[in-house]
């Protein structure tokens, strides 16, 4: 039978498959295969014991099996842990915590050389002082759709569900930025748990703990545990601008293989003084790009 993986917790897979969600183990064989699977992989699964059948489920309305083959990913991440992804809906809150674009940009990056589509979901603006909001904005100008939701009073949240019709999307982004928030006002009910604040940190607590796929009114919605650091992992140095959408326009430079870092007659340089690529943006270009060289080194 054919299902999807809708959690992974403890050394089990939850798939859903024909109304159903069963608690598999994965089968020897595919283990030792080397891919792991993941929350949002489609599967090729074998049902040990219907629902109410077996006492050892961890739940009674829950079926046994077990998972035998992970079907053609259309692609998928190591951070957060999930396949499948249409669109990347990054999180990030103008306060507690604060956007940190290092960060974002980083997970950004991550999510277009996988290939899906990005939004950057701008949250709880209730909370928005000084001019944060605009500078969240202008980062993104020219690089991704920005909207700003908030989950307490509902703002933007038709937008998002427009936004979100007919497709897979997985919220990400730093953890107590209101992803399981907005993920309960999705669904309509309370499916994922919250958590508050460190007052001393000014962060979350990292109250989601396990990637789950949640089956929303025209659309699927994974929420996924936050992070407080991001790094991307085995980069070409030389394929990084080509991952920076804002840039596009402006990768007009004198030499093929230009840097963008230093060398005259640059055309990214160029738009970053003349104000049509965001400093922000280019100052985490510059950081990814010398991560990438260093790493490259060893
Ligand atoms: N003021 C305000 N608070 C919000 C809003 N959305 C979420 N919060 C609060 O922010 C805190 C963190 O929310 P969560 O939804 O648990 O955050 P998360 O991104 O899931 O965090 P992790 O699971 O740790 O990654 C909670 O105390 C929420 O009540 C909002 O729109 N406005
Ligand atoms: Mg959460
Ligand atoms: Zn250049």
């Amino acid at each position: 039978m054919r299902g999807t993986i809708v959690k992974a917790l403890a050394g089990f897979y939850y798939v859903y498959a024909d109304g159903t969600v069963y608690e598999c183990r994965a089968r020897g064989a595919f283990r030792n295969g080397g891919l792991s699977p993941l929350v949002g992989d489609e599967v090729e699964m074998t049902v040990v014991a219907g629902p109410g059948t077996q006492p050892s489920a961890s739940s009674p309305e829950m079926g046994v099996g077990a998972v035998d083959r992970i079907l053609e990913r259309s692609c998928s991440f190591d951070r957060p842990p999930v396949a499948n992804v249409d669109l990347m809906v990054i999180v990030v809150s103008v306060k507690d915590p604060a956007p940190s674009f290092r960060i974002l940009d980083r997970v950004a990056l991550a999510a277009e050389k996988a290939g899906t589509d990005i939004l950057i979901c701008v949250s709880k603006i209730d909370l928005a002082e000084d001019d944060i909001l605009q500078r969240t904005l202008e980062h993104y100008r020219g690089a991704y759709p920005v909207l700003t939701v908030c989950a307490k009073t509902g703002e933007g949240m038709e937008e998002l569900r427009a936004l979100l019709k007919g497709k897979k999307a997985a919220l990400a982004g730093p953890s107590g930025a209101g992803k399981s928030t907005l993920t309960n006002v999705l669904m309509g009910r309370e499916v994922s748990t919250t958590g508050d604040i460190s007052e001393k940190l000014k962060r979350g607590r990292n109250t989601t703990r396990h990637c789950e796929l949640f089956r929303a009114d025209g659309f699927f919605l994974f929420d996924t545990p936050g992070f407080t650091s991001f790094e991307n992992e085995g980069l070409d140095p030389a394929e990084i601008a080509h991952l920076f959408p804002d840039f596009a326009p402006y990768v007009d430079c004198r030499f093929d293989d230009c840097r963008h870092i230093s060398e005259p007659d640059c055309g990214v340089i160029k738009a970053v003084e003349e104000g049509k690529i965001s400093r922000g943006r280019y100052e985490s270009y510059k950081d990814i790009y010398e991560t990438a060289v260093k790493a490259g080194r060893y």
